[in-house]
């Protein structure tokens, strides 16, 4: 059964060494290989499909997808196969699918904007409206990245949001789809469903073809081509964050279990060989019951090989001197996921500045959150966690101003107006403003 798996050397730092801070810097810098090729494979494809709709899109699916389909229709899921693949699953995972998805819809429910309006003393009204957007993509990928708690994840936020119409696009290599992922679609509420991937479904969504409609905004995960596409087709349509590998920072004051804290590093680690797990402890004995942990757990792994990389290649145990040193250091690192394995984690919510999404205490370990705690798993990585913040309903609302001037108001800010605009040189905005001066009755 498991494979002898040699021991992996992890890395282990002391925050108080003095090359520290550059072996950190080493260890979090993260950069997507910029690959000039799949920049111009990308433009082509979306050059193709922009210029071409159906015909283009059709050929790229057929060919990349290895599919054999004669016509553009044919990519559309019909509302009967969505509904068909609830059954195609077991009973517990539709249930579980349910539960996670009416605790993700709760919990994004706080998250709505309302519209607001306030009346200044001479009548007039200014104020906010929110909108949701019309038309929404989302993009899941296929094969072994395919998840449908992501699917949870970007459409039960556009649905609460109010979006119209949301177009999810998945690719079917060989014909295969994960009904899974058909059954998260349809209990989440997505409205239409295309096999189609790839940088040529990113350029459908954008430009819209005679079978895909166009969107105003694109979001969800994908390979380098997906993510080359979405840079691309920025500014034609709104898109979420193009997301680095996924990363877990654990910070333990020592006494939650080893076993625990090894499993929570794995579950991020197994997600890819660049994904980054880092363990933070001021207690240097139970940093060796960790590695210990971690030896012995990780041939029981069916993902061990990833694992392995992921902690040798980008993973660390590093020792700090107390625990306000561990939470320096987790503002200096701006974690996708923050893990505080301590006993009494609220004291230090307040210093905490930076972090994707906090899991506070022992129990709450980030698969919870992964799948069906309520909150997003959509996160900021590589540090974005600075000025980014997890997909929400936000995402999926935009804001227009409102202003409503009385003929009082009107003459007030016509005076300020009017002398900022002859400021500009600029008379016709002067005189607009003029004419409001002063004219009771006029227009009002
Ligand atoms: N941890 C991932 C989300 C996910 N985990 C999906 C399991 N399935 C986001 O960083
Ligand atoms: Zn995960």
């Amino acid at each position: 059964m498991s494979s002898v798996v040699s021991p992996i050397k992890l890395r282990r730092l002391n925050a108080g060494d003095a090359g520290f801070s550059a072996e950190l810097d080493a260890l979090l810098a993260w950069e997507a290989v910029a690959n000039t090729g799949v920049e111009s494979t990308v433009a082509e494809i979306i050059h193709a499909v922009r210029s071409e709709g159906d015909k283009a899109l059709l050929h790229y699916t057929n060919k990349f997808d290895r599919r054999s389909l004669d016509s553009a229709a044919a990519l559309e899921i019909s509302r009967a196969e969505i509904e068909a693949a609830l059954e195609q699953i077991s009973t517990a995972e539709r249930e579980a699918l349910k539960a996670a998805a009416g605790r993700i819809r709760a919990y994004h429910d706080h998250q709505r904007a309302e519209s607001w309006q306030y009346c200044e003393q001479d009548g007039t009204v200014l104020g906010q409206k929110v909108t949701p957007m019309e038309r929404v993509g989302v993009y899941v990928p296929g094969g072994k990245a395919s998840y449908p708690s992501s699917v949870l994840m970007n459409v039960v936020p556009a649905k609460v949001a109010g979006v119209s119409e949301i177009v999810m696009v998945v690719p079917a290599p060989d014909g295969e789809l994960n009904p899974m992922v058909l059954a998260a679609a349809a209990i989440a509420g997505a409205d239409r469903v295309f096999t189609v991937g790839g940088a040529q479904a990113v350029a459908a969504l954008a430009y819209g073809t005679e079978t895909i409609p166009g969107v105003d905004k694109i979001v969800g995960p994908g390979n380098i081509y997906v993510a080359a596409a979405k840079r691309a087709v920025f500014g034609k349509v709104a898109i979420d964050m193009i997301a680095g590998p996924s990363e877990i920072l654990v910070v333990c004051d020592g006494k939650t279990d080893p076993d625990w804290i090894a499993m929570d590093l794995f579950s991020q680690a197994e997600h890819d060989e660049q994904a980054q797990a880092i363990l933070v402890s001021p207690d240097a004995a139970f940093l060796d019951a960790v590695a210990a942990s971690i030896e012995k757990l990780l041939p029981q792994m069916s993902r061990r090989d990833i694992i392995a990389e992921s902690l040798a290649g980008r993973g660390a145990l590093i020792e700090v001197a107390s625990m306000d040193a561990a939470i320096e250091l987790v503002n200096r690192i701006a974690p996708e996921h923050l893990e505080l394995s301590v006993a009494e984690p609220e004291q230090y919510l307040d210093a905490i500045r930076h972090a994707g999404a906090i899991f506070m205490g022992r129990h709450t370990a980030e698969a919870l959150g992964d799948y069906c705690a309520g909150p997003n798993h959509v996160l900021p990585t590589s540090g974005t966690a600075r000025f980014a913040s997890p997909l929400g309903v936000y995402d999926f609302q935009k804001r227009s101003s409102i202003i409503n001037c009385s003929p009082q108001g009107a003459s007030q800010l016509g005076e300020v107006a009017s002398v900022l605009a002859r400021g500009e040189s600029l008379e016709a905005h002067a005189r607009s403003a003029e004419y409001r001066i002063n004219k009771p009755g006029k227009g009002g």
